[in-house]
């Protein structure tokens, strides 16, 4: 992205914000046209609304996203880094990866994916560790058109097979296994777990990190290095249209089963490059870290595609904060002189509450900008990254988006938006946010707080749920009139900053993780003894929410905590360790309307020990129950 397009002084930023309002197209056009490489130009620079669900951008346009990410730098900076990788372990080399051995690397890979049969359209499901295989498979997808669909390799062998079935994915890349601070993790045994229920998958490839003994089926495993080691470097990338999709990547909706995220090619390119210029400052010798897993979409926006559009040095960290102690982070950050750093507000406050000496030993005077993203920050946590980390010389930018937006929606720019803890502050050009009340009106002016929606198109949306365009619909756009619904509570201050205040439906964010409620409950309700769960989230000090289930069982038990362990065994089975219930209560009945409809907002309340201000339980089918369930409260 050139320099022209780094918003330099908060006059600018007002400036280029009311061009791109009152001219998007335009605005959006004239960064498509000077920053990437196009095999053909748009006829169209955007079409489609909200309304009718079918926004296009760079209709048209003809272009591989790797070229821009890999190709295009190779000339001037082939030698500079692309990927350091920090492994786990802190004694085993840290690898530097330049932009002519990544180019390298993935053309190899995506040699091996053509050789087992993946043609542009396929989809290939990617289960590995933050280890560069995860980066470099991503990229050969993209570099042969396949649609990658990433599955965090926290996840179970259930979850994994229900987003392999859902999109029909041909062919999964794997790893024997994965280093996790002191533990190692057999992946690939949750792989073959998992394809038991997977008729769609042909072949699976396998990188080795762990060297362990595994279970490898003939005709369908495969290692992956002596085929690399066959494979030719060279492999021509395949010339993609504008709306062609780059990926998918699930998400929890508040119903049912996961959502397949499908974004598109040139809008997200074009889209991940500027807010990645912007938001970081990225200049040229800067060294970038972003610790989340390329498992979520902050990985795939903020480690893989916009870093690497803009040239840029990023880093990819396989460990976890506290191996081999809670100085990883700033002992990571010293040795490779980080100048941004982006992580979540659940790493920041589980990190804060250790000793100060793990900070203090490391010269943390590289950073320039420290980054925060996931759920809101709270304000104690804000202070201690400002004060401990960044020495207050950094600004933070706490940066809100989704899964389904791309990238960073609203954020300060750093040096150029002054900060308030626990505000997002200000949209990036090209998005205009509303606020909306229940009666579907736009709260006008300053001050108002209400439900967040988006009114005109980025490009960065996304632009389809897997196989669903109709659940779509529903979600995003049918609860206010031709906009975007983000499913997040907003209010806005006196000076127009925005301030997130938590998601107004089901879903749960646990350590920046987003869980929905409703496969959760689907899970504990398999077990034989349990009749109804709900479950809420309530305020937790280091993962900011925790979860707490209200449970009505089909017979007493005697042995409450052994029900308890096979719940949450269930849970971990079915979706991962993350969902797990922190607390579980067991009731003889859950508050209804008379609809049948269970009335969370009272269990919410409960669980948070809000029990003065219940509202009005009048309206409900069995109100005694709820003075049972205060009365047995955990
Ligand atoms: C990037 C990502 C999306 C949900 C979103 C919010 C919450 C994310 C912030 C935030 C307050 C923030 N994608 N969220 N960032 N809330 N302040 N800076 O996290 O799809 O996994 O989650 O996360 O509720 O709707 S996500």
């Amino acid at each position: 992205m050139h320099e022209n397009f780094q918003i330099k002084n908060l006059e600018e930023y007002f400036k280029i914000y009311r061009k791109s309002v009152e001219y998007p197209n335009a605005f959006w056009e004239e960064i498509a046209e000077k920053n990437f490489v196009w095999r053909e130009k748009w006829k169209t620079i955007m079409s489609g609304d909200f309304e009718s669900t079918n926004i296009k951008w760079f209709e048209g346009a003809k272009l591989n996203i790797t070229e821009n990410c890999i190709d295009r730098h190779l000339d001037k900076q082939g030698d500079k880094t692309a990927i350091i990788f920090e492994p786990n372990n802190p004694d085993e080399k840290t690898e530097h990866i330049s932009y002519n051995n990544l180019s390298k690397r993935v053309n190899k890979f995506a040699n091996i994916l053509k050789q087992k049969g993946i043609k542009k359209g396929d989809r290939v499901c990617i289960y590995l560790p933050m280890i560069p295989e995860l980066a470099i498979s991503v990229l050969a997808c993209a570099r042969i058109g396949a649609i990658h669909s990433v599955v965090f390799a926290g996840f179970s062998s259930q979850a994994l097979s229900t987003r392999i079935n859902d999109s029909k994915c041909k062919l999964i890349i794997t790893s024997d296994g994965s280093y996790r601070g002191r533990k190692t993790i057999n992946l690939k045994e949750i792989v073959d777990e998992a394809l038991n229920d997977c008729s769609c998958i042909e072949k699976v490839l396998v990188v080795n990190r762990i060297n362990a003994k595994i279970n490898m089926e003939s005709g369908r495993d495969e290692w992956v290095e002596p085929l690399l080691n066959k494979a030719s470097d060279i492999c021509e990338p395949e010339i993609m249209e504008a709306e062609d999709p780059l990926f998918i990547l699930y998400t929890s909706g508040s119903t049912g089963k996961p959502k397949g995220m499908v974004h598109s090619t040139a809008g997200y390119m074009v889209y991940t490059a500027y807010t990645f210029k912007n938001i970081f400052q990225y200049n040229e010798n800067d060294i970038y870290w972003c610790t989340a897993d390329i498992g979520w979409i902050t990985g795939h926006s903020y480690i893989v595609y916009g870093p690497l559009a803009n040239g840029a040095t990023t880093v990819m960290f396989e460990g976890v904060p506290n191996y081999p102690d809670y100085g990883r982070f700033w002992e990571i950050i010293e040795k490779n002189k980080i100048t941004q750093f982006y992580t979540a507000p659940t790493a920041i406050r589980a990190l804060a509450k250790e000793n100060l000496k793990f900070v203090e030993k490391h010269d943390l005077s590289s950073l320039k900008v420290l980054g925060s993203v996931g759920e809101p920050i709270n304000e104690e946590a804000w202070n201690w990254y400002n004060e401990n980390i960044g020495k207050k010389n950094s600004p933070i930018v706490d940066t809100w988006w989704q899964t389904e937006t791309g990238g960073i929606m609203i954020s300060p720019i750093p040096y150029v938006t002054p900060t308030i803890p626990t505000f997002a502050t200000l949209p990036l050009p090209g998005i205009q946010p509303a606020i909306m009340n229940s009666n579907q009106e736009e709260l006008q002016g300053n001050q108002v707080e209400g439900s967040l929606c988006i009114k005109y198109p980025w490009p960065g949306i996304a632009r389809t749920i897997w196989g669903d365009h109709n659940r779509y619909k529903q979600t995003y756009f049918s609860t206010f009139k031709d906009m975007y619904f983000t499913g997040d509570g907003a209010k806005r201050n006196e000076v127009g900053y925005y301030r997130l205040t938590g998601r107004v439906d089901d879903v749960i964010i646990v350590s920046g993780h987003n869980l929905g409620t409703a496969p959760i409950e689907d899970a504990i309700n398999e077990h034989p003894n349990v009749a109804e769960s709900a479950i809420v989230g309530f305020p937790h000090k280091i993962k900011g929410n925790a979860l707490y289930g209200y449970i009505t069982l089909k017979n007493t038990t005697n042995n409450e905590d052994l029900l308890r362990n096979e719940i949450n065994q269930i849970i971990t089975e079915q979706i991962g360790p993350i969902a797990k219930l922190d607390k579980i209560q067991f009731t003889i009945g859950l508050p209804k309307t008379r609809s049948g409809k269970i009335m969370r907002r009272i269990l919410r309340k409960i669980a948070s020990n809000e029990i003065s201000d219940l509202g009005d339980v009048s309206t409900l089918l069995n109100p005694e129950i709820v003075d049972e369930i205060i009365k047995r409260r955990i």
